[in-house]
């Protein structure tokens, strides 16, 4: 066995164990991949797809192992490895992936994507790997500006090759709704009609929804939807006449400010539109969590709000969903299942009562909206510039006194599309910067350095720009890489 520098096989995010052996696995350019369950060949199918795309050859499904050969085993008795952990064994005799989920087999197969090179070899290593935190998230809100399915499945695609497992959408906000709710379809045809600065409205069918959560799931990325309540509400105002108190609906609105909306549960109609609504996103939506927004409510009468969010909390429980919001519900009763977000204040964010998680995107440190340098012609500024060392370099340990490990959920960057027009926009704006995130989320912290990673994003930074992302290229991935 020999030790040798990460640089040479640029994974990110790092494993937690890797160990470099001498020699390679060179696979056959014919390679069989052999899922020894059923519950494992789906993932070999995937892995399948993504290696002839990436490489010159051209692997195979099989049912038996034959030569040197790709297999992938489910050990559901492996609890040692959680339910995303996996080891890898690369050696002359051929590629193995364990793990005791097929969520754990699919991270092991990003590893050995980001390790096979055009020719089929890798080097021989075995890695033990599991993450740090179970929330491992990006959020792009589409609010401001709509996105098309295809972009959000693009997203998808690069956000899981670096074992990002949550995209929240926010969907609703003042300038736009972007979710059809079929018994209010005022809600997306007048709502989802226009954007920011009067720009092309657009909104996602229920059949545009069933593919990007589709989509998702086949990459173990589980969509959570954010319906941004009471605040921040604009949109819905504008379209249902009867939400307002003097049944009159405020035009769309296209501007930047925020806090001047509310709904108003004190109105015979709210409760009805806001259960239909949870109904509806519950009904839509395999995974766990629902986030009902919950930020910068500044035109809600406080008791109102914490009523507001304690209904919501109700309604959402009720479909055997899990409520996500932004760190001001800590006003409300919070039950243990629910997650707070972090953002601006720590102080907040502490209120949460001790039983709840939290997840951290302080926006000084994941802010994808800001500009990744002063005087980008990209990128807001208020929480600062965030370059890649700012991104990478914080422990979310240390964001909330008293808040560690045990009680973080994970970690989440959002993209506020205020500014953000085009889908090129987006992506210049997430990559490479998402990357240090994975990491964030992924590695140990004691194991975690700029000088470490920054060879290791450079690589991947190509990777992606030769797979047509427009990347930032920022002078700290030159200097350093
Ligand atoms: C704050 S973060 C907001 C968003 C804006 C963003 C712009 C949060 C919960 N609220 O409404 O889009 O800043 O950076």
């Amino acid at each position: 066995m020999v030790a040798k520098d990460h640089e040479a096989h640029p994974l990110v995010p790092l494993p937690r164990h890797v160990e470099w052996h001498d020699g390679i696995c060179a696979l056959p350019s014919d390679v069989a991949v052999v899922a020894d369950q059923p519950d494992a060949a789906a993932v070999a199918t995937m892995f399948v797809m993504d290696l002839a795309t990436q490489s010159g050859i051209r692997p195979h499904l099989a049912a038996e192992p034959r030569g040197i050969d790709v297999t992938l085993q489910l050990h559901a008795h492996r609890a040692d490895l959680g339910t995303e952990g996996y080891e890898l064994f690369a050696a002359a005799d051929g590629l193995g992936l364990v793990a005791a989920t097929p969520h754990g087999l699919w991270n092991a197969t990003r590893t050995a994507l980001q390790l096979i090179h055009v020719d089929g070899t890798l080097p021989a290593a075995h890695i033990l790997d599991m993450p740090r935190f179970e929330w491992r998230g990006a959020m792009l809100d589409v609010a401001r500006h709509p996105f098309t399915a295809g972009d959000v499945c693009r997203f998808v695609d690069l956000i899981a090759r670096h074992k990002l497992n949550r995209l929240h959408l926010h969907l609703t906000d003042d300038q736009g709704w972007r979710l059809e709710i079929p018994d209010w379809p005022a809600l997306s045809l007048v709502g989802g009609s226009t954007a920011t600065g009067g720009d092309p409205g657009g909104w996602f069918t229920l059949s545009d929804w069933a593919h990007i959560v589709a989509y998702a799931s086949d990459r173990f990325v589980s969509i959570v939807p954010e319906v941004d309540m009471p605040g921040h509400t604009n949109a819905a105002l504008a379209s249902v006449p009867n939400l307002n108190p003097d049944g009159v609906a405020p035009p769309l609105y296209t501007g930047k400010e925020v806090g001047f909306s509310s709904l108003r549960l004190d109105l015979p109609l709210t409760r009805r539109f806001v259960s239909d609504v949870v109904a509806t996103l519950a009904a839509v939506t395999p995974g766990e969590y629902l986030h009902i927004g919950g930020d910068e409510a500044h035109s809600t009468d406080p008791d109102a709000y914490v009523e507001f969010i304690t209904f919501l909390q109700m309604e959402v429980e009720r479909h055997g969903k899990s409520m996500v919001g932004w760190e001001e519900i800590t006003a409300a009763p919070l039950n243990r299942h629910s997650l707070v977000q972090h953002w601006l204040r720590p102080e907040t964010a502490a209120k949460a009562p001790r039983a709840c998680r939290i997840i951290m995107s302080p926006a000084r440190h994941t802010y994808l909206d800001m500009q990744h340098a002063e005087g980008d012609p990209i990128g807001r500024r208020w929480a600062g510039a965030i370059d890649l060392p700012t991104i990478h370099d914080w422990d979310p340990a240390t964001q909330i006194p008293d808040v560690d490990d045990h009680r973080i959920a994970g970690v989440e960057a959002p993209l506020w599309t205020e500014k953000v027009r085009t889908f090129e926009q987006v992506q210049t704006l997430c990559f490479p910067r998402l990357l240090c995130l994975a990491e964030v989320g992924w590695t140990q912290q004691a194991q975690r350095s700029w000088p470490s990673f920054a060879p290791r994003l450079a690589a991947a930074t190509e990777r992606l720009a030769a797979d047509g992302v427009p990347v930032y290229r920022s002078a700290s991935l030159a200097s350093d890489g």
